[in-house]
């Protein structure tokens, strides 16, 4: 892992390794030097990715998009960007924020930037090829994204009544009906997607995934929180903490020293 801090985060886009094209072909007109083509633009696949995230410990939008990397096979390089401190309103109006508008996770590839996780994981499909992320089966990827989508879009109690805060964990406390009625909701998607799409996998829909990318800072908040959870699910939450990219992840996210005091109270309090 590059943990940096603030000083040392670079302002402007990495620049790629050279790359020599073949001659463009040209011609002569009246003097002046025609181009038959296009100078060849340098291919992003020659430049190694850069992740932008957040706090490892906090972050759970930067979980997804590092998730998303990892699975994607692809090696890149880390930039963990400590969020709200002292540097932190400076470092977000930096060159490589600006496309995001100031939020992580941030994907550059080359000179192409992409932000927000969802359009991450899609460019990585794109990438790397659709079935690291996405189910075959016609009706269990129309499922799996659509899941996605919601995790994406939706789910707003349970995201802002419970941050994600994996290096704490808190006794079980009463729930507001709001994300009650959201974990009835994830619960039961859960529930379907395993039945129907599980098979013999320990995943959502088998493998792991796009969707369990999606949902790996629920199961964090999950068990942060003490939320009870059906018996069904359990299974699913051991596989996703004894996933090795999420081990990576929670190893880094206790062993980072920031702490932001604002998501360190608990629920009852921040109520
Ligand atoms: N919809 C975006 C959300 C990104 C987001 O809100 N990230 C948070 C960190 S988890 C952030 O950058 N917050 C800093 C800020 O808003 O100033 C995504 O899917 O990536």
């Amino acid at each position: 892992m590059l943990a940096i801090d603030m000083t040392t985060v670079p302002t402007s886009v990495s620049v790629s390794p050279a790359i020599t094209h073949p001659p463009t072909p040209s011609l002569e007109r009246e003097g002046e030097l025609v181009r038959l083509t296009p100078p060849p633009r340098a291919t992003t696949s020659l430049a190694m990715l850069k992740l932008i995230i957040g706090n490892k410990a906090y972050s759970s939008w930067s979980l997804r998009g590092w998730l998303a990397v990892k699975q994607s096979g692809l090696p890149f390089e880390e930039i963990v960007v400590p969020l709200y401190d002292e540097a932190w309103d400076k470092v977000r109006e930096g060159d490589e924020f600006a496309p995001s508008s100031g939020k992580v996770p941030i994907l550059w590839d080359g000179d192409t930037v992409v932000w927000d996780s969802l359009a991450i994981v899609d460019w990585l499909a794109d990438r790397v090829g659709r079935e690291k992320f996405w189910p075959e089966d016609d009706a269990a990827r129309a499922m799996a994204r659509s899941m996605a989508a919601e995790m994406h879009s939706g789910y707003a109690a349970l995201r802002r009544e419970h941050g994600m805060n994996i290096r704490k964990r808190y006794p079980p406390a009463p729930l507001s009906a709001e994300v009650q009625a959201e974990l009835t909701r994830l619960f039961e998607l859960w529930a379907q997607a395993r039945a129907r799409f599980g098979g013999s996998g320990d995943f959502l829909f088998g493998d792991f995934g796009a969707v369990d990318i999606m949902f790996a800072p629920v199961c964090t908040r999950l068990v942060t929180y003490s939320i009870p959870v059906p018996r069904f699910a359990l299974p699913y939450l051991q596989a996703v903490f004894a996933h090795p990219y999420m081990q990576d992840w929670i190893a880094d996210a206790q062993a980072e020293e920031w702490v932001i005091e604002k998501f360190e109270v608990a629920p009852s309090a921040a109520a």
